[in-house]
């Protein structure tokens, strides 16, 4: 994406469809003349506005008309002015408010482009907020997650993230390296007189105790993760188990076929859902046996592959099956399900007294045990996945992991010089790339195809 900072965009930022109102988006140096060509203070066409000495965060009622035709009215707006520097962009913006529908919307943006605008490309708003340093890279990626957030966790994080929380950790980051920096430069410049400022070991402790950290900061990530897109959590078990039955309560609709027959469920089924704030994906899926018939073999060997791919299984036992089925199928989850990622469910324990003491048991016909099975879900995320405190920064972006990945193997470089007792001129060159893996987080350091990678996610409007 090219981009020339100073032609004017436009943009509809509301989703399509109808809607109270949609909000169009007009920013850069023309944002004011172009929008007084086809604005109106009357629904005659007559009074003019004049955006130039208009104060700035005022909002006007009035006309937009189609000056490329017969002037023909389009609708009764509300323009709100924000002047350079303090607006979103940084630029001049205008924000039209119109009727919400589609039509309106589309027609109002068409005659901002025969104005002179140009349509603005995904992200293109938030582009030029980066670019003319209202924000920094990782806040301008914090805001496509606070669009897309689906939970309150994955709104907490991104609102900090959004606020400055990454960018003022990788500040003092860049602080420390640099305090790190000059002490070997120090050390270099009198190493001639032979005079030892720091020693070589204090460095070392130094490098060690910011790497540390820096490890404990990428490990987040996984919880990010988790934040942000959700759990995978796999429904499995022998066929007539109850799994789609399950999985019906859970998401509170009938989406999965439930019937006594065994071998119900054939392809597998995903619904995303919020349990006590933890986003799940949950997984349907074919029940196991082995099977002659070649579609539901197919659909047994995707449900391989969905437990291979899981973050958390529910692994569900017919206890209403005899004594000798539910031993063997405890045997066989025993010894092909990972502990640390399944919770063992008895289903049906309304037809069954004594209920093993290896699982958790429920019953469709009682709630207290399904709100049970809930609670065990949501905690074992928190405590598998999220084990960090509200305070610490959790990392909810890949490429911010891969940014302090290349920190910390810098760090390592560093380290092995002064293991090898390089002179500190090597030391300070590793240091010097970890600044600048740091800085490519908040774009102090970066390219077009970092930009463009990032930009090219958002919607556009935004
Ligand atoms: N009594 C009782 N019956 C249940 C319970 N849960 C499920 N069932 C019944 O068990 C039968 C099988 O349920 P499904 O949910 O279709 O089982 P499934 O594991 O999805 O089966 P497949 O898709 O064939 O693998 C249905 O007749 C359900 O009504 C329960 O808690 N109590
Ligand atoms: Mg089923």
């Amino acid at each position: 994406m090219k981009i020339n900072l100073y032609d004017t965009i436009a943009a509809i930022s509301t989703p399509a469809g109808e809607g109270g109102i949609s909000v169009l988006r007009l920013s850069g140096e023309n944002a004011f003349p172009f929008t007084e060509k086809v604005f109106r203070r009357d629904s005659s066409g007559i009074k003019k506005i004049d955006l130039l000495n208009t104060a700035t965060h005022t909002i006007h009622f009035g006309y937009i008309f189609d000056n490329s035709e017969n002037n023909d009215l389009i609708d009764e707006v509300l323009i709100s002015v924000f002047k350079s520097p303090n607006s979103y962009t940084g630029e001049n913006v205008i924000e039209i408010s119109s009727h919400g529908g589609f039509y309106i919307a589309q027609k109002i943006l068409s005659v901002l482009i025969n104005a002179g605008a140009r349509n603005a490309e995904p992200g293109e708003f938030t582009k030029r907020a980066f670019l003319n340093g209202r924000i920094d890279l990782s806040q301008a990626e914090a805001v496509a997650d606070l669009i897309k957030a689906k939970t309150d966790s994955a709104h907490s994080s991104s609102i900090k993230q959004l606020e400055g929380a990454l960018s003022e950790f990788a500040h003092r980051t860049r602080q420390e390296i640099i305090n790190i920096t000059s002490l070997v430069e120090l050390e270099l410049d009198f190493a001639e007189e032979g005079l030892e400022f720091v020693k070589a070991d204090d460095i070392k402790a130094m490098i060690l105790d910011l790497k540390h950290k820096l490890i404990r900061i990428t490990e987040s990530y996984i919880a990010g993760k988790v934040i942000r897109d959700g759990v995978n959590l796999v429904i499995a078990g022998k066929p007539n188990s109850g799994k789609s039955s399950l999985f019906n309560y859970l998401l509170n609709k009938n989406r999965a076929i439930v019937s006594p027959v065994a071998g119900t469920t054939r392809d597998y089924i995903e619904e995303n859902i919020i349990i006590n704030g933890v986003l799940f994906n949950l997984i349907d899926t074919a029940g196991l046996r082995s099977s002659e018939d070649e579609i539901e073999s197919e659909g047994i060997r995707r449900s391989f592959g969905k437990i291979d791919e899981a973050d958390m299984i529910l692994y569900l036992t017919d206890s209403a099956e005899d004594e000798r089925s539910v031993n063997e199928d405890i045997s066989y989850f025993e010894s092909n399900f990972d502990k640390d990622k399944s919770v063992h469910v008895f289903s049906k324990c309304d037809l069954k007294k004594i209920i093993s003491d290896k699982g958790t048991g429920i019953s469709l016909l009682n709630e207290d045990t399904l709100d049970n099975l809930k609670r065990i879900m949501s905690d074992k995320v928190k405590s598998s996945f999220i084990p960090f405190s509200k305070d610490e920064i959790v990392l909810t972006n890949l490429r911010h992991k891969f940014c302090l990945e290349n920190v910390i193997r810098s760090l390592d470089d560093a380290l092995k010089s002064l293991e090898d007792k390089m002179s500190g001129e090597f030391i300070s060159v590793d240091l010097r790339n970890a600044l600048n893996h740091l800085g490519e987080i908040t774009g102090e350091v970066t390219n077009d195809t970092i930009l463009n990678n990032i930009f090219m996610n958002f919607c556009i409007g935004k």
